[in-house]
């Protein structure tokens, strides 16, 4: 199989936030047909759709009660077959969202389960009997906050939720459980679709027994007993044998608490598993544990570890490049400066992304800069873990500013407000009142405005992208770094056959002169790209800007 997605630039669509096309506030699959022309023109290759399946919407989707259809909201599966072939007429790829590791518990195999003991589907989902005294299981805490587990009253026995507790837990164990993901995977390449990202897929293995938590006050996570578990390989294995290698496709696992050696173990060629995985160590150089525990963030930290995923994976396996997605805080607001050098720092962004070795996916509104918001009050939030979160502190005592700090600060609805196409009324997403408040800014930070002017984040974007499509180097080279212990540039070279390419970039709004070393061979190289308009480095001593960013090249 050719190995196309080492290529590809990949676009992230949350289907609800994206563009609503039949006036209810809910983004819809005919939305996004709209705008394939938008996603053509920035140089996207393939989209990945988060999911769009039927769900009674207590996780946005996350929650499948027929992987077969479509939510009502979305459109029609007749909807879904014409976006596909519409997709693949433009010349791009399409992933969806497999998310196996659970279901809705409004799925009917789940309803069936908890109907009896001796249901043919009891032994799908994870049902165990309570301790002596009435309490749960094990001392698991769930993702969203709570006990993992949810006593179910007519049958006595409680299930593992690791999520939501209406998003039951899958026993893989079972093999009628992973006969019927391959059936569902399968039913979605025949009709057309190019792959999946596989939502944490790595959780899908649970350590047998079910221990609890050794030495632990109260509810905590159990990560340790079904991340990266005993089986999970086997069953990656099985479905890729199976299904996937059936298909020219691409699959990128979602697996928190993954180090470079356990990803290999999920990524390389001969394992026959996954083509890439979604890593979290960069992302999560600003939390202590959980996404709720903060600690202060460093450019030093931060590029460590993009460096080290960088050595790490590459001559064998595959990196996935992000910065951004639904679950995350807004790039730009996160890593860099979205009031004085937003402009700026958006662009730097852009360029370390589609510079650096794996495939890069972007997400919507990345492209224009969009930013984290700020809503006056809880009522404003729709987010399960968020609210999750703010009713477990409510209750703790925590004072209702420090838990609004928090959700600004983290919380996913900022990735989650709606596209900002333009500045009419609802940015142009909806007639209607959308889903989830606009962020305000959205009069003046759009995609109509962005897309006419052409020194636009937009306008950047599309230029990296071209860029990155022109240059094997990027896709191919080797990557080395340089000034490691610098604490504001994260600065590095990719060299392959044809070509040698370095980058600079500033992570920092401070301005300083820099002295390049004689063997950088700098004044031989040609200024490729640059994020502030500079035409020329003019020597070896440069005076660099806040959050500049460039890219020389140099022919072979
Ligand atoms: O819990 C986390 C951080 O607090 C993450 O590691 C989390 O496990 C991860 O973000 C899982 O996300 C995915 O599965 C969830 C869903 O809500 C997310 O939107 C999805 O991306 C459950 O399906
Ligand atoms: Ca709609």
């Amino acid at each position: 199989m050719s190995e196309w997605w080492k290529k590809a630039v990949v676009y992230q669509i949350y289907p609800r936030s994206f563009m609503d096309s039949n006036e209810d506030g809910i983004g819809d699959l005919r939305g996004i047909e709209g705008k394939l022309d938008y996603l053509k023109e920035l140089g996207i290759d393939v989209i990945w759709l988060s999911p769009v399946y039927k769900s009674p919407g207590i996780d946005n989707g996350y929650d499948i009660s027929d992987y077969r259809d479509i939510q009502d909201e979305f459109g029609s599966l007749r909807d879904m077959e014409q976006l596909i072939s519409k997709i693949h007429e433009k010349g791009m790829k399409i992933l969806m969202d497999l998310v196996v590791n659970h279901t809705s518990d409004q799925h009917p195999w789940f309803i069936e389960s908890r109907s009896s003991k001796d249901n043919p589907k009891r032994d799908y989902y994870i049902w165990r009997d309570p301790n002596p005294d009435g309490s749960a299981p094990n001392n698991w805490e769930s993702h969203f906050s709570g006990s993992a587990w949810q006593f179910d009253e007519k049958t006595g026995q409680y299930y593992l939720h690791i999520f939501a507790k209406e998003q039951p837990d899958l026993n893989w164990e079972n093999p009628e459980v992973r006969k019927e993901v391959k059936d569902i995977a399968r039913f979605w390449l025949e009709k057309g679709v190019d792959g999946f990202r596989m939502d944490v897929i790595n959780f899908i293995s649970k350590v047998p027994g079910l221990p609890s938590v050794p030495n632990a006050k109260g509810l905590v996570r159990g990560n340790m007993f079904y991340m990266n578990g005993p089986r999970v390989h086997e069953y990656l294995h099985e479905l890729n044998e199976d299904v996937f290698s059936k298909y020219d496709i691409m699959t990128v696992g979602e697996t928190p608490n993954v180090t470079p050696e356990i990803a290999h173990q999920y990524v390389d060629k001969e394992r026959g598993e996954l083509s890439m995985v979604f890593q979290f160590e960069h992302i999560n150089t600003d939390i202590k544990g959980t996404r709720w525990q903060l600690k202060p963030w460093t450019i030093s930290e931060f590029k460590k570890v993009i460096s080290k995923w960088q050595k790490a994976l590459g001559d064998s396996g595959w990196n996935s490049v992000y910065l951004s997605n639904h679950d995350q805080p807004r790039s730009v607001s996160r890593y860099g400066n979205d009031t004085k050098y937003l402009q700026e720092s958006a662009k730097m962004l852009c360029t370390m992304d589609m510079t650096i070795r794996g495939t890069p996916y972007v997400y919507q509104g990345e492209e224009l800069g969009m930013t984290n918001v700020r809503f006056d009050d809880i009522a404003s939030y729709q987010d399960v873990e968020s609210l999750g979160m703010y009713n477990d502190y409510k209750a703790k005592g925590i004072p209702e500013h420090d838990i609004m700090e928090l959700i600004y600060y983290r919380g996913r609805d900022s990735a989650r407000t709606p596209m900002q196409w333009d500045s009419s009324a609802n940015a142009g997403f909806s007639k209607a009142r959308p889903w989830l408040k606009l962020n305000p800014n959205y009069t003046w930070l759009n995609a109509a405005e962005e897309v006419k002017n052409p020194d636009s984040i937009f306008n950047f974007y599309k230029k990296m992208i071209a860029f990155r499509h022109e240059h094997s180097a990027i896709v191919d080279g080797d990557f080395k770094e340089y000034f490691e212990d610098h604490d504001r540039i994260f600065a590095y070279e990719r060299t392959d056959a044809n070509e040698r390419l370095f980058i600079l970039l500033n992570f920092s709004a401070s301005e300083f002169t820099f002295i390049m070393p004689e063997e950088l061979k700098v004044n031989s190289m040609r200024l490729a790209i640059s994020n502030i308009g500079r035409k020329e480095l003019g020597g070896n001593i440069i005076k660099i800007y806040p959050y500049e960013s460039f890219v020389l090249v140099a022919e072979k």
